[in-house]
């Protein structure tokens, strides 16, 4: 009894000292990514940035910082939006639609964007300045004409897997850092399907642009907390 008494005060005297510790020396700690961590890169594409069918903000922003991390990691894949021609997200394959609009699909409701990111053309690639040699997968989504994927791992009719997260588990991954373009589409749907496949994830904000429709982006980080997606800084990671 005494014993267990002295345990416990033991226990919350630990608490309190770890209350203690300022909230800038937790800061200073940071994430070294193991052989078990993955870095994904999310349609970092010429349809993306300035001068792209579907360009995001400051798109190209992300580059130096995707690559600069990306020397942290042992591993890499690349994702790229890769549409068929007329593809049911696309407005243009509707009378009377216009890009932003939304319409129903046979799987719930589908944002209708400009025509993007079509498969072989110059607007599909990757940006000429992303420069990760060591990348071991670049997975493609987005090719079936009827369905939509914004996530990396399952496209949106919510049952067709890419085959991603059978990839990252017979490698042995566990953690999966997330970046790229869009922060409230594919990097937000990629992260949030990595968590139900049971990966621990981390999006990382400025290696990520956001498009932000109608408060899409704001709500696209609410979502991803509820699931349990950390949200960390490029200076989080531990670079060598
Ligand atoms: C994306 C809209 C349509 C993205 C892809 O990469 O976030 N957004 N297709
Ligand atoms: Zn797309």
């Amino acid at each position: 009894m005494k014993a267990d008494r002295r345990k416990l005060l033991t226990a919350l005297g630990t608490m309190g000292a770890l209350g203690a510790v300022a909230p800038w020396a937790w800061s200073a700690t940071k994430v070294k990514p193991g052989e078990d961590s993955v870095l994904i890169v999310v349609d970092v594409q010429n349809c993306f940035v300035e001068g792209g069918t579907l360009p995001v903000a400051k798109g190209s922003e992300v580059v130096p910082v995707i690559n600069r991390i990306s020397k942290a990691f042992d591993n890499i894949v690349v994702t790229q939006d890769w549409h068929t021609q007329g593809h049911a997200s696309f407005a243009s394959a509707y009378g009377g639609k216009k890009p932003f609009e939304t319409t129903k699909l046979s799987y719930g409701t589908q944002v209708l964007w400009p025509d993007h990111c079509v498969q072989g053309t110059k607007d599909a690639e990757l940006h000429k300045d992303l420069a990760l040699p060591s990348a071991q997968l670049i997975i493609r989504k987005g090719y079936h004409p009827k369905v939509d994927s914004y996530s990396a791992f399952m496209e949106a009719d919510g049952k067709t897997a890419t085959g991603l997260s059978g990839y990252l588990k017979q490698r042995g991954i566990k953690s999966v850092f997330v970046t790229g373009l869009a922060t409230d589409f594919c990097v937000a749907w990629t992260a949030m399907d990595a968590r139900a496949a049971g990966f621990e994830v981390s999006v990382v904000e400025d290696a990520c642009r956001g498009i932000d429709l109608n408060g899409s982006l704001d709500a696209a980080w609410k979502s991803m907390a509820e699931k349990g997606v950390k949200r960390i800084q490029s200076g989080d990671i531990q670079i060598g």
